[in-house]
């Protein structure tokens, strides 16, 4: 079908360009006109796959802060996050509720575009906080899907990425992690860029309180520590201008 669409695109270039059809992300969507909150198709390789994300695009007051693409979220439990290698490659999940994007169309938007990564978490007492960073990537299959990240505007959530900055990304049917004798993912019931284990958890057992049991849970050690288990976590991406 797209090829056809090129083709009538070339042939009648007054109609305008093809990729304008296919937006790699939620910038694109805002850019091009989509101003409310809520799931939409994005293009991460630029054409051929689409994949339903939630965008945050700002309200009327505050249009400059839209454009984010979720690519994590967990707010209620209803999806479960403790998942093998292939399934955080390709994502899970539901756009509208819970789910992950997937390692490899975080490669894809992240080489074509630089991006910003925001992560909005909140407590079970209401509290909201955020940790913001001015640069975010994420390397290739053969890389273990590396994570690179800096540059960190505290919103009062404190830095617990800083020590997963480098890492590979493990699940519990494949361990890149650092510590040799065991498996973070399967101590920690998650999936994540774990090293020496964990000084955040997103993706940890969601446990609809905040007790942490044996090690599993939703954690943001500098914001609540680990014995803490969130009520809400979200990680979202946005092109830096
Ligand atoms: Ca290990």
């Amino acid at each position: 079908m797209y090829w056809i669409q090129c083709v009538v695109v070339l042939l009648l270039p007054w109609l305008g360009q093809c990729s304008l059809q296919y937006p790699t992300d939620c910038a694109d969507l805002l850019s091009s006109g989509s101003r409310v909150s809520g799931v939409y198709t994005i293009y991460p390789d630029g054409v051929r796959t689409g994949v339903q994300v939630y965008c945050h695009m700002g309200c009327q007051e505050t249009i400059g802060e839209g454009g984010w693409t979720v690519f994590q979220k967990r707010v209620d439990g209803t999806v479960n996050f403790f998942r093998p290698w292939n399934q955080y490659k390709d994502g899970f999940g539901n756009a509208s509720s819970e789910y992950w994007l997937g390692l490899e169309s975080l490669h894809q938007l992240t080489t074509n575009r630089k991006y910003e990564l925001k992560v909005d978490m909140e407590d079970f007492e209401g509290n909201r906080v955020f940790a913001r960073y001015s640069s975010f990537a994420v390397g290739s299959e053969i890389e273990g899907y590396k994570l690179t990240v800096s540059g960190l505007t505290n919103g009062g959530a404190g830095d617990s990425l800083y020590h997963h900055r480098g890492q590979k990304f493990s699940t519990f049917d494949k361990d890149q992690d650092f510590w040799e004798t065991g498996n973070c993912a399967i101590k920690h019931l998650g999936a994540y860029w774990y090293g020496h284990c964990r000084e955040s958890n997103p993706n940890g057992l969601y446990l609809w309180s905040p007790l942490v049991a044996h090690d599993a849970g939703v954690v943001w050690n500098t914001f609540k520590g680990i014995d803490y288990s969130l009520k809400s976590i979200t990680m979202k991406i946005r092109p830096v201008a």
